[in-house]
């Protein structure tokens, strides 16, 4: 997918997404020359970051903890970029490299560019495979399938691949990418254009919702799980930091319900960090936040609260079955 130039409106005021550099695909029949294998390749994340969060719920429901193991970045990066702060001396203790940027290089001698996650890194040669987020779990859901847990769901179903595509489609443009879009415009009018575009998707998406379960279809699918990791930052992040405010996610009662059916769910709730998502946001982005002062609120306790969506039916895992309890040491503080 082509996200330079999306919605251009040509004075500079906007805010613009640069392509994944590194687009080289692991599949089942290795045709990048990266096939598929058990404990291979790591999973370079940010708990804050929305783009690494859908990898770690794919991950989780398709249970592949264990023959994709994670690394998890400290929220806060520093000039370098992502840096392994929270590991024992600051490496990572597989890769042994303090900064991500060091597997970058190690795929591309003297790479000065973008340095990204969710970040898929070979474990042997510490090579970066792929930082293309949009591909990678389509790929997870697909091409992963041998090292599937038993019972697993089908998160992209082929019969509905049209109709998925399409809803992720106006969900990145003005959702995913519009609170982005909102929070780092450069000028009155392109806030302005992104805040109209995500709040008319939202609205729209909060009818389709009313009286079904999920996006596609009665399961859930990649559109939930895309929808669902900008919906969980919304009213911790988006609301104030990137002034999406003209109202919160706990005041659309559709989605807020929606969006607490999925957090409840296995594999959900189970990998969103707030504390990490708050730090980054407020203390990274210094040019929109200069003070870097984190926000005490909101209260969070809520996400806990019942949703009743059940009563819509749907069969959340279709055929398949939720995932057990994350591995011990992927366990989050709870709310
Ligand atoms: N930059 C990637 C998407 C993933 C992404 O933007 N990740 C953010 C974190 S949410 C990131 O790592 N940005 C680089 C940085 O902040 O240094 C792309 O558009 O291809």
């Amino acid at each position: 997918m082509d996200h330079d130039g999306d919605n251009g409106d040509g004075d500079g005021q906007e805010f613009r997404r640069s392509r994944s550099h590194f687009t080289d695909r692991v599949t089942a029949d290795g045709r990048d020359g990266w096939p598929v294998a058990a404990g291979r390749y790591r999973l370079v994340v940010s708990r804050a970051c929305p783009w690494a969060s859908r990898s770690l719920v794919s991950r989780r429901l398709l249970g592949l903890e264990e023959a994709l193991p994670v690394a998890v970045a400290d929220p806060i990066q520093d000039e370098r970029s992502w840096r392994f702060t929270l590991d024992p001396d600051g490496r990572d203790p597989v890769l042994g490299i303090a900064f991500l940027a060091e597997a970058y290089r190690a795929r591309e001698p003297g790479y000065d560019g973008g340095v990204s996650v969710p970040a898929l890194v070979e474990a042997a040669s510490g090579r970066l495979v792929t930082n293309d987020y949009q591909r990678l779990t389509l790929d997870l859901a697909t091409e992963w399938r041998e090292l599937h847990r038993p019972d697993a769901p089908d998160l992209y179903p082929e019969g509905r691949r049209d109709e998925i595509d399409e809803r992720m489609e106006g969900i990145y443009q003005d959702i995913n990418n519009g609170v982005y879009r909102a929070g780092f415009a450069k000028g009155q009018d392109a806030y302005d254009a992104a805040y109209a575009r995500l709040f008319a998707r939202l609205d729209q998406v909060s009818e389709h919702l009313a009286d079904r379960r999920y996006l596609v279809g009665d399961t859930i699918t990649e559109a939930d799980i895309r929808l669902f990791t900008t919906l969980v930052r919304f009213d911790a992040v988006y609301h104030g930091h990137f002034k999406c405010n003209r109202n919160k996610l706990t005041e659309d009662r559709v989605l807020w319900a929606y969006a607490r059916d999925l957090f409840q769910t296995p594999g959900f709730g189970d990998t969103v960090d707030f504390d990490h998502i708050k730090r980054h946001y407020y203390q990274v982005h210094a040019d929109i936040n200069p003070s870097r002062i984190v926000p005490r609120g909101p209260d969070l306790t809520g996400w806990r609260s019942p949703h009743h969506r059940e009563q819509l039916g749907g069969r959340p895992f279709g055929d398949g079955t939720p995932p057990p309890p994350p591995p011990g040491d992927e366990v989050i503080q709870p709310l």
